[in-house]
């Protein structure tokens, strides 16, 4: 038999490219793997070279709120000494048993990213799961930390012993990562209601390289979160449990943010460029016997978009372009009712402008196809 020798690294190589594809699944898996593997060669450059102050924000962080890459893919060998950040409800947490003494603040240097994604795959275990099967019961103690292979899960939460069903996560997503942040009881059940089967990553690992990671990126974006109009009304902690669920997207000129009539999982905020909402017209049609789509607004820097189908649970009402470079930060549907509820009031206030907007510009909105018929 001839030995065919197995360059070193390249198992974990293809490994953290599989984990990625299978968390995020992403259409084009060739464009994807340009897109990881660019991003790997740049963390490893920025590593191998000596620390630049790096402008806030400057990233190409994992998109998707990716948790695990997002750890992998920041790289900066900063100063960590002054991240004295708040611990988002500090004071009404319930330590749990098995809480370690780990401070993220405390890692005596930083690792190198390629390590961290090794210890991140290492320490990564497949779970099958049965239909009914209990992932997490909520009051427990945070054991690990999934990412959704494949299977469809119910989130259940109970209140004064009323027991509800508060979403579902459709193949897609991860889920709990409370409990292990900030070292509280679970605080839902995810039960699963097909066959699944999830990659867990363990308490000790999630927290030496997630939350570490998480305190970098609150230094980077806080400043940024403060700024956002929509989020003025929110409490200091409150903006901070935002910067640890939030995702970079980076989108070129012309790309497309949103699809009109698709399903949504996912809310934006605007870092930086500018971003065009169009509509189809029904009546308008190009050669290709498709409806045109007619510009509705723009948005900018610190606006947000994709709220509407995530308020109305309906499909997406218009599609939403790059103009120029724009990077987003983006929040999945679960974070973005856990966490924006108070800012829910105002956010159905504008909706309510929408309408009436439509009519000054248009006259009347007939003429626009309505993606919920
Ligand atoms: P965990 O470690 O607390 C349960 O374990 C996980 O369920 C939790 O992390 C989250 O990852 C996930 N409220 C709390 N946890 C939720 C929620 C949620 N959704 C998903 N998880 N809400 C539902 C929002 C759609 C708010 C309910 C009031
Ligand atoms: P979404 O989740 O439906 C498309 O995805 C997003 O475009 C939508 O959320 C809003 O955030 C954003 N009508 C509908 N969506 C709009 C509108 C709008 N403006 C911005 N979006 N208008 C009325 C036209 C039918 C506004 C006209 C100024």
């Amino acid at each position: 038999m001839s030995h065919i020798q197995i360059p070193p690294g390249l198992t974990e190589l293809l490994q953290g490219y599989t984990v990625e594809v299978l968390r995020q699944r992403p259409p084009d898996l060739v464009d994807f793997a340009v897109d990881y593997f660019t991003r790997l060669r740049e963390a490893r450059s920025r590593a191998s070279t000596p620390p630049a102050a790096p402008p806030s924000g400057s990233q190409d962080f994992d998109p998707g709120a990716g948790l695990v890459a997002d750890a992998v893919a920041d790289s900066e060998s900063e100063d960590e000494e002054e991240l004295d950040v708040p611990i988002p409800g500090r004071f009404d947490r319930r330590v749990s048993v098995c809480a370690e003494t780990y401070n993220p603040d405390e890692e005596e240097e930083d690792t190198d990213p390629r390590e961290q994604l090794s210890q991140v795959l290492d320490a990564m275990f497949e779970r099958t799961v049965k239909v009914d099967e209990h992932v997490i019961d909520q009051g427990d103690d945070g054991d690990n930390f999934y990412v959704i292979e494949r299977g469809t899960y119910d989130i259940l939460v109970t209140k004064d012993n009323q027991t509800r069903s508060v979403g579902q996560y459709d193949n897609h997503g991860s889920f709990g990562e409370l409990a292990l942040m900030y070292n509280t009881p679970r605080a839902a059940t995810i039960v699963a209601t097909s066959e699944g089967s999830l990659w867990g990553l363990d308490r000790v690992t999630f927290r030496r390289i997630i939350v570490k990671n998480n305190a970098k990126k609150r230094k980077m974006f806080e400043s940024f979160i403060e700024s956002v109009p929509l989020l003025k009304s929110l409490e200091v902690s409150e903006r901070m449990k935002i910067v640890d669920v939030i995702g970079e997207k980076v989108y070129k000129d012309g790309e497309r943010i949103i699809t009109q009539g698709e399903k949504a999982d996912s809310f934006y905020i605007i870092e930086s460029g500018e971003v065009s909402i169009l509509i189809k017209s029904k009546t308008k049609v190009n050669k290709d016997g498709e409806n045109q789509e007619v510009e509705i607004a723009r948005c900018h820097k610190g606006q947000y978009f994709g709220e509407l189908a995530l308020v109305t649970n309906k499909p997406r009402a218009a599609s939403a372009y790059a103009v120029g470079d724009v990077k987003c930060l983006v929040m999945d549907v679960q974070a973005f009712e856990r966490l924006l509820g108070p800012c829910m009031d105002i956010m159905k206030r504008n909706i309510s402008h929408y309408e009436e907007q439509l009519v000054k510009m248009f006259g009347s909105s007939m003429d626009l196809i309505d993606p919920g018929q």
